[in-house]
């Protein structure tokens, strides 16, 4: 038995993406903007906990800027802001961000087999458009069935929709399809939405509480769809509690 269907988050997951992308590019769109707001690594990391840049920045300027007064209206600060930064993310991509190690050849034998493939991310549509061309290939987004990204739902990860979402997409249930995550958020996302979970960490994301996960692993290098089907065959992992307390299980 192999998956029926493929579902990959994007940032962190298919491409290390966060750090050197879309962190430089809040940081870019800010000094244009004429702001001193510097994002640096460790920050960062904490700010990781708010998925969707929009929710990112006001997150921060009710955290750490409490007394920054906009010159106009905030909310369209918010938006100008994003449109840049989503602007300098695509030039980062284009001078390159790799995708992780295994995500290529695992793409490329679930097409070889027929397995679907889809996307169910946080990040805006552009973003993922941009890393696909640059990082996958000049025509990847047609190598997936759904790209399920951004703003198309309204309650980001950890809420489930936009798995439901991709799942409505591809007319599946979650029983047979796997989803890829690097995140305790997006791990969140796919376990409400009943999806079997591989998780892939990365230095951001390596002490978050994965429990719940079919599998957590460094990188997808060791990843096929034998591997995948017999995950699906074996008894699911317990389910998380909500009250849980501690940061990792592994
Ligand atoms: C990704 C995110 C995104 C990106 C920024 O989470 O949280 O917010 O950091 O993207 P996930 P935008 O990997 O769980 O999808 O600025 O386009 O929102
Ligand atoms: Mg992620």
């Amino acid at each position: 038995m192999i998956p029926k269907a493929l579902i990959f988050d994007v940032d962190g997951t298919l491409a290390d993406s966060e750090r050197d992308g879309h962190r430089v590019a809040f940081n870019r769109a800010f000094a244009e903007a004429g702001l001193d707001w510097v994002w640096d690594v460790p920050l960062y990391g904490d700010l990781l906990a708010i998925t969707g840049g929009k929710e990112r920045i006001r997150h921060y300027v009710e955290r750490y800027r409490p007394d920054f007064r906009a010159p106009g209206d905030f909310a369209d600060l918010v938006v100008r802001l994003h449109a840049e930064k989503t602007r300098h993310y695509a030039a980062l991509v284009a001078a390159g961000i790799p995708l992780r190690p295994g995500v290529r050849r695992l793409l490329e034998e679930a097409r070889g087999r027929g397995v679907r493939l889809a996307i169910a991310t946080t990040t805006s549509p552009d973003n993922v458009t941009a890393l696909l061309r640059h990082a996958l290939a000049a025509d990847a987004e047609r190598w997936f069935d759904v790209i399920a990204a951004g703003d198309v739902v309204a309650a980001k990860k950890p809420a489930p929709d936009i798995y439901h979402y991709a799942l409505e997409r591809l007319g599946l249930a979650p029983t047979g399809c796997v989803a890829f995550e690097d995140s305790e958020n997006g791990l969140r996302a796919s376990l409400a939405a009943e999806i079997t979970t591989v998780v892939t960490v990365n230095d951001y994301t390596r002490n978050h509480d994965f429990r719940g996960a079919a599998l957590v692993l460094e990188d997808l290098s060791e990843v096929d769809l034998a591997a995948l089907g017999a995950l699906l065959a074996a008894p699911r992992p317990a389910p998380r509690r909500s009250s849980g307390s501690g940061r990792s299980s592994r």
